[in-house]
Formats: C-alpha cells, structure tokens, sequence
C-alpha cells in the first residue's frame, strides 16, 4: 500500500500543509488505497526536503505534482480525462498560480504574523523537551522567514500580502460562481488543489486576519466545507 509521508492533522484539517491534503484528497477521490505515516520529523527523511512525499511499494515520489502524475500512470487514477485540451491546460497554470502564490500568503498569515506565532510553535514544537522546543521553533522560524524572503512575498507589507491573498479569493469565488466544481458537475484536479489551498483558510481553527477574510467567500466555504464533510467527516 501507498505511504503518504505527512505532517498529520492540525488546525482542524486533514493536514497543515496544503501540499500534503492535495495527495491526501486526491487519492481518497480515486479511491487509491493509502496509508498516512504523520511525523513531523518526516521532514529530515523527506528527498525534496519538503513534504509530501510517497512510498509506493519501494517507489519514492516527492512533489505534489510529481505524485499525482505517478497515480495518475501506475494507478490509473485519473481526474482530468474527462477535460478538453483547453480546460486542461487552464486547470493546470491555475493550480500552479494556487501553489506558487497563495501558498505563500498562508505561510504568512501562520509563520511571519507575530498573533498567530505561538500557535504555530505550541502546535509543531511543544512535543519537544525544554529548551530544545524553543531553539529548534527558533531555528525553524528563521529558515521560514529565509524562504518566504527568497521567494519575495516576505518583502510585502502584511496590508500588501493580505490584499494578494484576497484578488486570488476573489476571483477563485467569481471562478467557481455556484457550480459544484470549478469545472463544472465533476472534479478534477484543480478542485483538489483548490480544496487544499481555500480550506487551510476557511476551516482552519486559527483565527488569523486572512482567514477571516476567506470566510466571507460563500461559495469557497461552502465548496471546502461540502468536500470536507464528504471526505473528512471525522474533522
Ligand atoms: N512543490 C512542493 C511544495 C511542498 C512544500 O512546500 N511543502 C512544505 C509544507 S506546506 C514543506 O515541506 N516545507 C518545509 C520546508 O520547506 O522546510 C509540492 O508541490 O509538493
């Protein structure tokens, strides 16, 4: 059976990480049959440096991407058979947009907002023993920071980065208008990437200013709670 090398469930969601529900949520609507292993030190095995990552019978794959392109092959479960060329590819530089910008407006609002911070820290750090759990929460701070600087969002003012956040709400919201997937009657891919990314600010248990924000989308709340109840009832 698959590994899916995880954070484990936190905040209310499947997982803290969008990357890691993406797999998660993919596999459960193709009915792949997987296994979640949750550790936050999965980190230090993973090859990317960065989760998720599977194990598929000895197979590793890390990167969202990568995964579902190997399931999509070795286990022919395929969301996007049913797109035209056309939608196919929209889903794709969509997802992309989902992974590589708004992504980083949730890392913010988690690991750069000073409010939200000891949250962060209690929630992955608090199983450590004193005073590593302050040192490597510090150290681990740091390198998020590095990161988030690199890629450039962390050089925006927190009104700067709130307000890219919302433009991809929004015009997520005007996107979906009150189908039931983005698409149209069924889901693809895209849906799976959206779920992951909307629902780690409309029901997430932190209260940060952007998941308030988020909240006011009806139809993203109402399309991330739908999945989530069918999904993961036991959330
Ligand atoms: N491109 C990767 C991104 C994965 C990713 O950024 N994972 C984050 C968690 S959301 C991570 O493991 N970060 C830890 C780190 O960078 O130290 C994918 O699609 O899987």
């Amino acid at each position: 059976m698959i590994k899916l090398f995880s954070f484990g469930p936190a905040f209310g969601l499947p997982d803290p990480s969008p990357f890691v529900t993406k797999i998660n949520l993919y596999m459960k609507m193709t009915g792949v049959e997987f296994e979640s292993i949750s550790d936050v030190g999965n980190l230090r095995k993973a090859p990317k440096a960065k989760l998720p990552y599977i194990d598929d019978e000895g197979e590793i794959i890390a990167d969202s991407v990568f995964i579902i392109d190997h399931l999509k092959r070795k286990h022919v479960a395929d969301l996007d058979d049913w797109l035209d060329e056309r939608q196919a590819a929209s889903a794709q530089l969509l997802g992309k947009s989902l992974d590589e910008n708004l992504y980083w407006t949730v890392v913010h609002s988690r690991w750069i907002k000073d409010d939200v911070w000891p949250t962060i820290e209690k929630q992955f750090f608090s199983s450590l023993p004193f005073p590593a759990n302050k040192l490597v929460a510090k150290m681990a701070r740091s390198a998020t920071k590095k990161q988030i600087m690199g890629h450039g969002m962390g050089k925006h003012s927190d009104e700067e980065v709130h307000e890219i956040a919302t433009r991809n709400l929004n015009s997520l919201s005007i996107l979906l208008e009150d189908k039931p997937y983005f698409f149209g009657e069924q889901p693809c891919t895209f849906d799976v990437t959206a779920f992951a990314m909307v629902s780690s600010l409309t029901l997430s248990t932190l209260e940060t200013e952007l998941n308030h924000t988020a909240r006011q989308f009806k139809n993203l709340v109402s399309f991330t709670q739908r999945i989530a109840e069918q999904y993961y009832p036991e959330l």
